[in-house]
């Protein structure tokens, strides 16, 4: 069996995600990552963007497309047409989180994101944590929801050239599902281990 290829920057970012699913599931997978995209690589995709993910059954883009295929392959899908929903729910939750502060262009946009944007996000988050018991988002085992939630988590804890991390200060629950979910050590070895990006 061939090993799956994941083609993203050299970043966290969009591609983080897919490759914390990949890694806490123990996948072997290349982890291709350019500078740039190439040319013959962005002809290959399917719409001309990173990240662009194959295996022996798929070539796929959109990173949401590809965490859920490889959370639905891989054990971390919902079980219910309710779960699926929910899941999808967080999921896209947590890009609406991510997309404002890749577009945040200056000191005034960057504050707006720290001080409104993305604490009206984590309130509703750890909310939402807090009323399905505190441990995981949807049901009572570990998704793509969480993996989803810890990676957004994650890149909040990376930023400390913005010092994201004070944004997460009030966030008790959070932390603690952030800290339980690093110390897996298929998970821990990933963070210790991965190139240190700015994104
Ligand atoms: N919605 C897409 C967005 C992908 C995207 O914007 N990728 C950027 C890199 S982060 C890219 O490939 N930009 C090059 C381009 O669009 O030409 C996803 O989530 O995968």
């Amino acid at each position: 069996m061939t090993q799956p290829t994941l083609y993203y920057l050299d970043a966290r970012a969009r591609a983080e995600t897919i490759r914390f699913i990949l890694k806490l599931k123990g996948v072997a997978f290349n982890d291709v990552r350019v500078k740039e995209i190439p040319a013959d690589l962005k002809a290959k995709t399917n719409f001309g963007q990173v990240p662009f993910y194959e295996d022996e059954n798929i070539s796929l883009s959109q990173s949401l497309s590809i965490e859920s295929y490889l959370a639905e392959i891989h054990g971390l899908a919902g079980n219910t047409p309710v779960e699926r929903a929910l899941i999808s729910q967080y999921v896209h939750a947590t890009q609406d989180v991510y997309n404002p502060y890749y577009r945040a262009n200056g000191e005034e946009a960057n504050q707006k994101f720290k001080t409104e944007i993305a604490p009206k996000f984590l309130t509703r988050f750890e909310q939402h944590l807090k009323a399905a018991g505190g441990e995981h988002f949807v049901g009572n085992r570990l998704t793509h929801a969480d993996i989803s939630v810890f990676a957004l988590l994650d890149y909040f804890h990376q930023q400390t050239h913005n010092n994201l991390l004070e944004v997460l200060a009030p966030f008790t629950l959070l932390q603690k599902f952030y800290d339980k979910i690093a110390s897996i050590p298929s998970i821990a070895e990933h963070i210790q281990t991965r190139p240190k990006t700015r994104l």
